[in-house]
């Protein structure tokens, strides 16, 4: 039986949360002229306002001490000191230790790694220095231009999501990714490559993922068509893994392969050798700012007392709307258009992570763990989407994100965009009455008829609640920093919600499904196991593919 929802604290959190149904979020600003100032906080580079959620300071005295009766300290550090948190795999969970490779001691099964992160960045610098100077040579003498990172996943998401939050630091070959088994995605993106010219990282944990192999096997092949000679795979193939026999198997040369560890987490990889893409774009010292961003933000998450924990205010804020107010989804809404693919690493890092049903020592759940996390770059959102924040039936709270300053500042286009994101905070939490609604069509000259049948449609009910997050300008170092808050405020739900955050069980059942299918796919024999909908639509493949068709 789990305790979580007979928890004092939980008890009176349900309690509390009546006091919202007397009280809005224009009321909250009304009578607290300090509420920014006293629901608002800083840490490293990164600044939040969450004043405008559903919330007073007795809200967050509750909240900290759902997470204090949770055990958040010590798992904290218990996080950072190694020990092997992820229990149903039995491992650490060290991504922190890759952010701050000259810290103290870190020790798994009695080794210190610290040692074991410095020397893979020094061999990934040198690497990342010899292919962006040019001595790094293809087969036909001429220096790369393009890089293929080949991975899916947590060897995907996070570098496909730095390179295209940073355009303005890539600085060094054109960094592309591939990911998706459908062939389409390497069939294109290779259409423009010279082979002579282009280096493929294959990156994978295991090596063993079949999307991922497949796809190196079909670069390969393609390499090979030009390059005709097997030797020459070792200019233009290296592998990222924690897998060395199985690389060799696939015929890398494991002095081509960069280390990482079973510590790291897929989807917490970025940091390690699976970031190699990205410090081939952006150079190796970008990739240490990055790194030093992150760093940061661990260094605060580690120490700052809960109520001024931006990773824990966060994470907390979210449980509650989601076991208090029933939220099921969480939108992310950067006002920058290379933070469009942060929301879809976000969504890995957040959805794989949460999306279970079992706590820790595998008793169901009687509460709701993890939101639908969904979103995508300001202004676009607002003429798509947006109508339902504004005016639909549920409550979706968001993040809206904001650099300050842009990189890439065109005229008066930054101002736009800062007044647009500043316009949408403001009508969601304010709303229009139906007064305001009224003035503003009389004003406009309409009739009462008119006015009376348009009414309805013109209030806005407001009181939906939104963080704001800003930083001077997107750079490695304030991304570093945005990424790490976002992993440790999914932490921190997991620990409130007494889940595994760190491993994800949920995604096997498929491939082993898919395993069985796909010879029965390529013998055009079903093995009689399926359902009738799927060995129908087994059929329909099999009839497609038939020449007599
Ligand atoms: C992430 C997951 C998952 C993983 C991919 C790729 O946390 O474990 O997204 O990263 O399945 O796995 P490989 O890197 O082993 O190919």
């Amino acid at each position: 039986m789990n305790t979580l929802t007979q928890s004092a604290a939980w008890q009176a959190l349900l309690n509390h949360r009546q006091d919202f149904n007397r009280t809005s979020l224009r009321q909250l600003f009304a009578q607290d002229t300090q509420r920014f100032q006293r629901f608002s906080l800083q840490a490293g580079p990164l600044f939040l306002d969450y004043s405008r959620n559903h919330l007073m300071s007795e809200t967050l005295d509750l909240l900290t001490q759902l997470a204090q009766q949770a055990g958040l300290p010590d798992m904290i550090d218990a996080m950072f000191s190694g020990e092997p948190i992820n229990s149903t795999e039995h491992r650490a969970v060290l991504h922190t230790a890759l952010r701050d490779p000259y810290s103290a001691p870190i020790r798994v099964h009695g080794q210190d790694v610290t040692p074991l992160i410095e020397a893979v960045l020094e061999r990934m610098e040198s690497f990342v220095h010899q292919v962006r100077s040019g001595e790094w040579r293809g087969f036909t003498g001429l220096p790369i231009t393009d890089v293929v990172n080949i991975g899916i996943g947590g060897s995907d998401l996070g570098p496909a999501s730095v390179i295209a939050a940073l355009p303005g630091d890539c600085t060094g070959p054109r960094v592309h990714f591939v990911s998706n088994v459908d062939g389409a995605q390497l069939t294109y993106t290779l259409r423009h490559l010279n082979p002579a010219q282009t280096l493929f990282i294959i990156a994978s944990k295991t090596f063993t993922t079949q999307e991922t192999l497949l796809n190196a096997h079909s670069a390969r092949a393609w390499f090979m068509q030009t390059a005709g000679d097997a030797s020459f795979v070792a200019q233009h193939f290296v592998a990222l893994s924690t897998n060395e026999t199985e690389v060799k198997r696939f015929g890398i040369d494991p002095r081509h392969m960069f280390e990482f560890w079973d510590w790291v987490g897929g989807r917490y990889s970025l940091w390690s050798a699976i970031g190699l893409s990205i410090a081939l774009g952006i150079g190796m010292e970008k990739f240490r700012e990055l790194l030093a961003g992150a760093s940061i933000m661990d260094e605060h998450f580690r120490s700052a007392p809960l109520a001024q924990n931006m990773p824990v205010v966060m994470g907390l804020i979210g449980v509650w709307y989601i076991n208090f107010f029933g939220a099921q989804t969480h939108a992310i809404l950067p006002y920058d258009q290379g933070l469009e693919r942060f929301v879809a690493h976000i969504q890995q890092v957040s959805m794989e992570s949460t999306g279970k049903s079992v706590t820790l020592k595998g008793e169901s759940v009687d509460y709701a763990t993890g939101a639908v996390v969904w979103g995508g770059a300001g202004t676009n959102g607002q003429h798509a989407y947006y109508q339902l924040l504004h005016q639909g039936t549920t409550l979706i709270p968001a993040d809206f994100i904001i650099p300050l300053q842009s990189r890439a500042p065109l005229g008066t286009h930054h101002q736009l965009l800062m007044a647009n994101v500043l316009a949408q905070g403001e009508a969601l939490m304010r709303g229009k009455t139906a007064d305001e609604a009224r003035q503003e069509l009389l004003a406009q000259g309409l009739t009462e008829p008119d006015i009376t049948a348009l009414l309805p449609h013109k209030v806005f009910p407001g009181n939906r609640p939104s963080n704001t997050l800003t930083m001077s300008s997107l750079t490695p170092y304030t991304l570093g920093a945005l990424l790490a808050l976002y992993e440790h405020r999914t932490f921190v739900q997991g620990v409130v919600w007494n889940i595994n955050t760190f491993d994800q069980w949920g995604v096997e059942l498929g491939k082993q499904l898919a395993r069985l299918i796909e010879p029965e796919l390529a013998s055009g024999k079903l093995s009689g196991t399926h359902d009738a909908s799927t060995a129908g639509l087994i059929s329909r493949i099999l009839d497609s593919q038939d020449p007599h068709h």
